[in-house]
């Protein structure tokens, strides 16, 4: 197996065909938020794919729902952010989430008397308009950019273009890297480009390694930004290496740890410790089960990114 560099990755994979007219969006949302000294977040949610034809009938998947992301992304809203919610295609989105159509259909919160005559039932009426109202305001404020990705290539063209036009919001910048992105992919080169026959037997198929792009993020394509990744193990007992490791590796300012099936109930932060010597770990673990985790999440990242803008304006005026 061979592991590509981000360079030789960009050098060698193409880019999504839509990819400029996707950024001059983003460029615009984010030129207006930063004349209004706002503080922007790009929160990536949603599973990448990895295709294993160029005319892709196949593809290997990462696990997410999107729940994290979208989730997140209403909480960073109502703490005043403007958000950027890059997401795998048709995974769940802020506000209308809250009517997935698998665990809260919404037809079924409708009453029908005639074909000009539908209401919502009065028992759903105060949720649906404390979302709706929510909804519309973040829309007539245009505080929501939304954009989608489905493969692993998309995804990596996208973060790289948004993370270059969000470099000018400087320290006023937080990425939430929720989305699960696949460690493996097949290269274009090494694609077949038709459906792969069942007729040759046995399926065998070696990828290569994706790039660990968050080395680049941090250190070229955006290094005034507070960064947070996250990392999902099945193992709990891999949770805190593995994001000691990452932090270490790249250098960025916060590591999320989920165990799988205790995700919506606990997480772990892993930071740098104040002294730089060693990490520090938090849990935060829900407390009833009114509320979403997420709430609290975003509650201590706010927190924390406003530390960040401060510290970093300190060093500026004592420079
Ligand atoms: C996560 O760990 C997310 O919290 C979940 C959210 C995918 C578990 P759902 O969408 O699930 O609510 O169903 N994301 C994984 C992030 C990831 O893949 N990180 C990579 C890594 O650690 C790159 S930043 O290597």
């Amino acid at each position: 197996m061979s592991s590509f560099s981000s360079e030789s990755y960009f050098a060698t994979q193409p880019p999504p065909p839509n990819l400029e007219e996707s950024i001059s969006g983003v460029r615009q949302f984010i030129d207006r938020h930063i004349q209004e000294n706002r503080r922007i977040a790009l929160v990536t949610s949603g599973g990448t794919t990895v295709p294993l034809e160029l005319n892709v009938v196949r593809f290997l998947d990462n696990f997410s729902a999107g729940t994290r992301g979208a989730t997140s992304a209403e909480y960073f809203l109502s703490h005043g952010y403007a958000v950027i919610f890059m997401h795998r295609q048709f995974s769940l989105q802020p506000f209308s989430r809250h009517y997935s159509h698998s665990t809260n259909p919404f037809l079924d919160f409708l009453e029908f008397k005639d074909s000009v005559d539908i209401s919502v039932s009065p028992a759903e009426a105060p949720r649906l308009a404390e979302v709706l109202k929510s909804y519309k305001d973040v829309h007539t404020r245009g505080m929501l950019h939304t954009l989608t990705f489905v493969t692993i290539n998309e995804y990596l063209y996208l973060l790289r273009a948004i993370s270059n036009e969000l470099s000018r919001a400087k320290r006023y910048a937080l990425y939430y890297l929720a989305a699960a992105v696949s460690d493996f992919f097949l290269p274009t080169q090494k694609m077949s480009e038709h459906k792969i026959q069942s007729t040759k037997g046995s399926l065998q198929i070696e990828m290569d390694q994706v790039p660990k792009i968050l080395k680049p993020m941090v250190n070229e394509w955006t290094p005034e930004a507070f960064i947070v990744s996250f990392k999902l193990e099945t193992d709990d007992n891999l949770l805190i290496p593995k994001a000691c490791a990452a932090l270490e590796r790249y250098g960025h300012q916060v590591v999320i740890g989920n165990e799988l099936h205790r995700r919506k109930l606990e997480v772990v932060f892993v930071s740098r410790s104040s002294d730089g010597e060693g990490f520090q770990e938090s849990w935060i673990r829900l407390k009833n089960d009114q509320s979403e985790i997420e709430n609290e999440i975003v509650e201590e990242l706010v927190k924390r990114h406003g530390e960040w803008i401060n510290r970093k304006l300190e060093y500026i005026r004592f420079r």
